[in-house]
């Protein structure tokens, strides 16, 4: 198994690439052409200055997170041809650079949602929470009002803010749309782009949705066993497979993630650790990587990669903001330290579950 760090390139992110290196253990750094929208090629040119760049300083740029889908892949019209057609010219680009997985999601309308980043712990430290209640009880329409307004209701990092322009039509378009229809139009994706990934021999991880449960009417495709396995039985292709977040996983207490691990650990090609504080009415706190700090198994999830050889990439996940990190120049979850004791943290099961 590799280890590996997200970084959001020179232009968006304060963390040094040299203090990357210096974590133990890590080889790779999870990256994105960030400046693109969804639907653009990413050219040879951009992809190459990218990745000499990490390579310069020692480090291996072999995971893409992420290239998103555009809106109208996901909604199915027919304009979607163009967006795959390209969407393969960005998979060729990159797999000639020598990227072997790239993450996405196919999530309607937003990325992940949190109702507070910077939510206060008791050793002082601050992370990201989300409050069940108040997003289930956000109506759409109310939402859309909300941002209509520049309202500070909600405060919603993961959402593009050329997205968030378009809230209103992107609510209108995904109006009625059930699961089946939005699946119908994933495996009209993955059919179209897996003849290229075997040919060159890169890899799809789609990433659960987050959080794991139907929000603002908008269906869910990656949140639980049931839609997980009709979602991979879509294409039996090894090169469709999953990104393995137990962060994202973690927030619906139905979800046993160690079964779920051991029964899809040979379709995982990129596995996030994040732990998260579960509540009894669904609220949940992004904690530290240790197991006993939150609800999610990290020890023993991290035994199942080991039990079964695991040859993919592994990253820490969303962190807490400690040690007096600049909350306003790191992204929200991405801070440097968090993460770096995360992959400690790791780096310490992997070994002592390791026998040599
Ligand atoms: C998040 C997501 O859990 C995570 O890793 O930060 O934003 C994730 O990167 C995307 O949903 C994957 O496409
Ligand atoms: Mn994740």
């Amino acid at each position: 198994m590799k280890m590996s760090f997200r970084w959001f390139g020179r232009d968006n992110d304060p963390i040094p690439l040299e203090y990357i290196r210096q974590i133990p253990g890590t080889e790779e750094v999870v990256w994105a052409l960030h400046h693109k929208k969804p639907g653009e090629i990413w050219t040879k040119d951009e992809i190459d200055e990218e990745v000499n760049f990490i390579q310069s300083l020692g480090l291996k740029t072999s995971v893409v997170e992420s290239v998103n889908i555009h809106d109208d892949i996901k909604l199915g019209l027919d304009s979607r041809e163009e967006y795959i057609a390209n969407y393969i010219e960005t998979l060729e680009n990159l797999a000639a650079a020598g990227v072997k997985v790239v993450c996405y999601n196919f999530m309607p309308v937003f990325d992940w949602t949190r109702t507070e980043l910077f939510h206060p712990l008791a050793d002082g430290s601050t992370a990201m929470y989300m409050e069940k209640a108040q997003i289930i009880d956000t109506d759409p329409h109310e939402l859309i009002a909300m941002f209509e307004k520049g309202s500070k209701g909600l405060t919603l990092p993961g959402w593009e803010p050329e997205r968030m322009a378009k809230i209103k039509e992107l609510f209108a378009a995904y109006e009625g749309i059930t699961g089946e229809e939005l699946r119908a139009n994933f495996k009209y994706f993955i059919d179209a782009i897996i003849p290229t990934c075997e040919k060159h021999d890169i890899k799809m991880a789609i990433h659960p949705d987050d959080p794991p449960f139907e929000i603002f009417n908008l269906p869910r495709l990656v949140n639980n066993q049931k839609n997980i396995d009709l979602l991979l039985e879509v294409n039996d292709s090894p090169y469709h497979g999953l990104t393995f977040c137990t962060g994202s996983l973690g927030a619906n207490p139905e979800n046993d993630q160690i079964e779920m691990l051991e029964k899809y650990v040979d379709r995982t090609h990129f596995i996030h650790i994040r732990n998260v504080d579960l509540d009894e009415e669904g609220n949940f706190t992004e904690v530290s990587h240790r197991t006993a700090d939150g609800t999610v198994d990290v020890v023993n999830l991290v035994k199942v990669l080991i039990d079964n050889d695991f040859d993919g990439y592994i990253r820490p996940d969303h962190g807490r903001n400690v040690f007096g990190e600049d909350a306003d120049s790191v992204r929200p979850g991405y801070g440097l330290y968090d993460r770096a004791m995360g992959i400690m943290y790791l780096n310490g099961c992997i070994d002592a579950f390791t026998t040599t």
